[in-house]
């Protein structure tokens, strides 16, 4: 079987759910949005050796970040002292992360998303901050990448989360679906005002462009998504009366900008074969390597959206080696 029952029920209960949300005129149920979505709050208690608190990392805004931490095996019940406590080890990778959700769904606080960033931090010995960037339809582009870029000044502005050895910051930019797309811009933003990235995650990150691609035809509504859907959360995050040739859905299309000669992160690309946007991952990571960029394209030819969430697949654990690997200060 292709999809593992319990990652075909995950997803198809987001799907039937997601379904009742979206509205043909562009509109989104958002109160019903947060009723079905599960949600857990922060937990300061350390489970399975993590904590995490939620900060308010940007008054005007209330943008607000979710960070885990390991907790010292001799504190039992952290603080927020704790959170704040400088890091005492050589290297630390700091992952920020977008959650996923087409750009309108989840939040931080997701179930989906609090496990997933429990367990880069275990998996990466990581300190991981996961922003809780604006929505859309209520907030369009730019500004799930203004408060990307809020947190990014956040995080390299914090003393408490340098690395001893050479008192900078290890960032990492990490996030599926539109979490991914996300972390292409943020990093652009970045190589131009000179803060450092050491690293890109994407995981079946959200691109798209106008024109129908061979993945888009095959499989659409094969594997929980269709283009109609696509297109819909296109339409609710562009600004209005652009088309998905706009850079932020197509970064290297007509109007695109190339990174020839820029500084730009490594990029750890991942697509899965069952889903139904991989040609305009695959042109992504191409259009990084025609550009000189280091980019590491991991296609699982099998996967379908969504098998990072549950360790209930080969690929799962595939993906997680590869992130702990690409975050290692050795590579
Ligand atoms: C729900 C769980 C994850 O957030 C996600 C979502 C995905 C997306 O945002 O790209 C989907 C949704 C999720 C299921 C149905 C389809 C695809 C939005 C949507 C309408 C990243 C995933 O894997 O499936």
């Amino acid at each position: 079987m292709v999809v593992p029952l319990n990652t075909w029920v995950l997803i198809s209960n987001f799907k039937l759910a997601y379904n009742l949300l979206r509205r043909p005129d562009g509109t989104f149920n958002r109160h019903l949005a947060e009723f079905l979505d599960r949600k857990v709050p922060a937990n300061a208690n350390a489970v399975d050796g993590v904590f995490s608190f939620d900060v308010i990392i940007d008054r005007g805004t209330s943008l607000l970040s979710r960070i885990y931490r390991q907790a010292d095996a001799q504190v039992s019940q952290p603080n927020i002292v704790d959170l704040e406590k400088p890091i005492n080890l050589d290297v630390v990778p700091v992952i920020i992360f977008f959650h996923g959700g087409s750009f309108a769904h989840s939040s931080a606080n997701s179930a989906i998303y609090d496990t997933l960033c429990r367990r880069l931090v275990g998996l990466c010995k990581a300190v991981v901050v996961s922003v809780n960037y604006r929505r859309a339809p209520e907030s369009r582009y730019p500004c799930a990448y203004d408060d990307g870029w809020t947190a990014l000044k956040w995080v390299n502005s914090r003393a408490w989360l340098q690395s001893k050895k050479d008192s900078k910051v290890h960032i990492y930019l990490a996030g599926d679906s539109s979490g991914g797309n996300i972390v292409h811009h943020v990093a652009s933003r970045a190589v131009e005002s000179g803060i450092e990235v050491l690293g890109n995650i994407l995981l079946n990150p959200m691109f798209g462009g106008k024109e129908r691609t061979e993945s888009e035809k095959r499989l659409d509504g094969k594997y929980f998504v269709t283009l109609q859907d696509r297109d819909w959360y296109w339409r609710a995050f562009l600004p209005e009366g652009e088309d998905r040739d706009h850079p932020a859905c197509n970064p290297f299309g007509p109007k695109g900008k190339s990174l020839e000669g820029m500084k730009f992160p490594k990029s750890l690309v991942v697509v899965a074969g069952l889903d139904l946007v991989q040609d305009w991952q695959l042109a992504y990571a191409e259009g990084l390597k025609k550009a000189g960029q280091d980019v590491k394209l991991l296609y699982l030819e099998q996967a379908t959206i969504g098998f990072y969430l549950l360790p209930n697949n080969n690929h799962f654990h595939t993906v997680m080696n590869e992130i702990s690997e690409f975050v290692s200060p050795n590579c």
